[in-house]
């Protein structure tokens, strides 16, 4: 039938739109450099989506450099190899990372920050390493990375590095992974947020976008990104007042919401597929109908608006067009946001799950006026919104979980009671 392919053609123009938006990106430009065993590969892995390290193509691109990037991300990384190797080793390892920053110079590839990585343990630096790190901190922002950085040992590294005033933006002590020292004690992992606040200092404007979409230790900057730009979009699409948009007629809606949508996306950078959005769009919807955005979605959002009774004549004025597509849009982020969480921790994602998330979320988001949206943003801003939505969706997984698996958790804490009474 032709409403089932009009669906589709919605999801597939979304889906299109998106990764258009993504390879038109300029991407952001990195190098890692580092002795090798710092933990290189375990920071890209986590700062960046998809594990990168392991999954993006590690082309060599001379004989100690390496080039990461994938299609789907618009990133390039470059990371050494040997400088912890003999003397001669080092000089070449050197000689092609000043002439890579030479060649791209002033080019669309030009290398925009190096992240240079000394394990923070390690509590000294070789003139070797401060040579190499003075040099390229005079072409290019160079960011001194302390990995696995654990207690008070590193912070003095960090104190004693500041005091020497190299040339560097920024020091930063990480832990990109939780590091176990016994079976009952863990350093949680911390401070990949914090560079990615300093890398997006020291970048150029125009690849922040990029650099926002590859990283994925910010969630809610992801999300404080592409609420500030649909405010914008809804503001200037409707208007304020009283522009009569005739709902009836899907056109004039749909295209706006699928580059909504698809922008929103781009913004995010998630590995969507065409069942995600399709579980996302069908939530607000409906299964059963033809256009899924645009009239559908009105005509559900007016069950949702208290007192707005029926329609007449089809017509519906720009702010409730406003109000509908708001809405839309920051349960579309709140969704975005739970998925890129979920990536992150590489936990699967139940579709299901995601359709009904969107559902309850709508329904709430379109009850809410101006000063509680505004509110909505800055709780996002501080974590404490993206918890919420994380919650709600771990409800509805707790809520739709045979009854065994419910009762698990409990029996487990039975036993563990009853052992430390013994
Ligand atoms: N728990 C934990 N382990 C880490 C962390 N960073 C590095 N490691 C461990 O240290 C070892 C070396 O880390 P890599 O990330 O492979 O180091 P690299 O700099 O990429 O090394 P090369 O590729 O040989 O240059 C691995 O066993 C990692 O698991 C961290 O933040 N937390
Ligand atoms: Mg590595």
């Amino acid at each position: 039938m032709k409403l089932s392919g009009d669906k589709l053609n919605v999801i597939q123009e979304i889906l299109d739109k998106t990764e258009k938006e993504v390879e038109n990106m300029d991407p952001v430009n990195i190098l890692i450099a580092g002795k090798t065993g710092v933990g290189k590969s375990t920071l890209i892995n986590n700062i960046f989506r998809e594990k990168l390290a392991d999954t993006g193509i590690g082309k060599p691109v001379t004989k100690h450099l390496r080039k990461i990037s994938k299609q789907s991300i618009p990133i390039v990384l470059y990371d050494t190899r040997g400088l912890e190797l003999e003397q001669s080793i080092q000089n070449q390892v050197k000689q092609e990372v000043f002439d890579l920053i030479k060649k791209h110079k002033n080019s669309q590839e030009a290398i925009h920050v190096a992240y240079y990585c000394i394990q923070a343990t390690s509590s000294r630096i070789e003139d070797m390493e401060l040579e190499l790190i003075r040099d390229i901190a005079d072409k290019i922002p160079v960011i001194l990375v302390l990995t696995q950085a654990i207690g008070k040992p590193a912070e003095e590294f960090k104190r004693y590095l500041e005091n020497m005033n190299l040339p560097v933006a920024a020091i930063q002590t990480i832990m990109s992974e939780p590091y176990e020292i016994s079976d009952d004690y863990v350093i949680p992992a911390f401070g990949l947020k914090e560079l990615v606040a300093k890398s997006l200092q020291l970048i150029p404007k125009d690849v922040q976008k990029a650099f926002t979409n590859a990283q994925q230790a910010d969630i809610e900057k992801k999300a404080k990104d592409a609420r500030r730009w649909a405010t914008r979009y809804v503001a200037t699409s409707f208007g304020v007042g009283f522009i009569p948009i005739p709902f009836s007629d899907a056109s004039v809606l749909v295209p706006m919401q699928i580059t909504l949508l698809a922008h929103i996306t781009a913004i995010f950078g998630i590995s969507l597929d065409k069942s995600t959005i399709v579980s996302i769009v069908a939530a607000v919807g409906g299964t059963s109908s033809a256009t899924l955005l645009g009239k559908t979605l009105v005509a559900n959002a007016f069950k949702f608006i208290p007192g707005a009774g029926t329609i007449v004549g089809g017509i519906i004025s720009g702010t409730t067009a406003s109000v509908v597509t708001s809405a839309l849009a920051i349960s579309y982020i709140e969704v975005l946001s739970v998925i890129s969480a979920k990536e992150k921790a590489g936990e699967s994602i139940d579709l299901s799950l995601i359709e009904k998330l969107m559902t309850r979320q709508f329904k709430k988001n379109i009850k809410l006026n101006r000063k509680q949206i505004n509110n909505k943003e800055l709780e996002f801003e501080e974590g404490s919104e993206l918890e919420t939505a994380l919650n709600e969706y771990d409800i509805q997984q707790n809520q739709s979980l045979p009854f065994y698996k419910k009762i698990i958790p409990t029996i487990k804490k039975t036993i563990e009671k009853h052992q430390n009474k013994h």
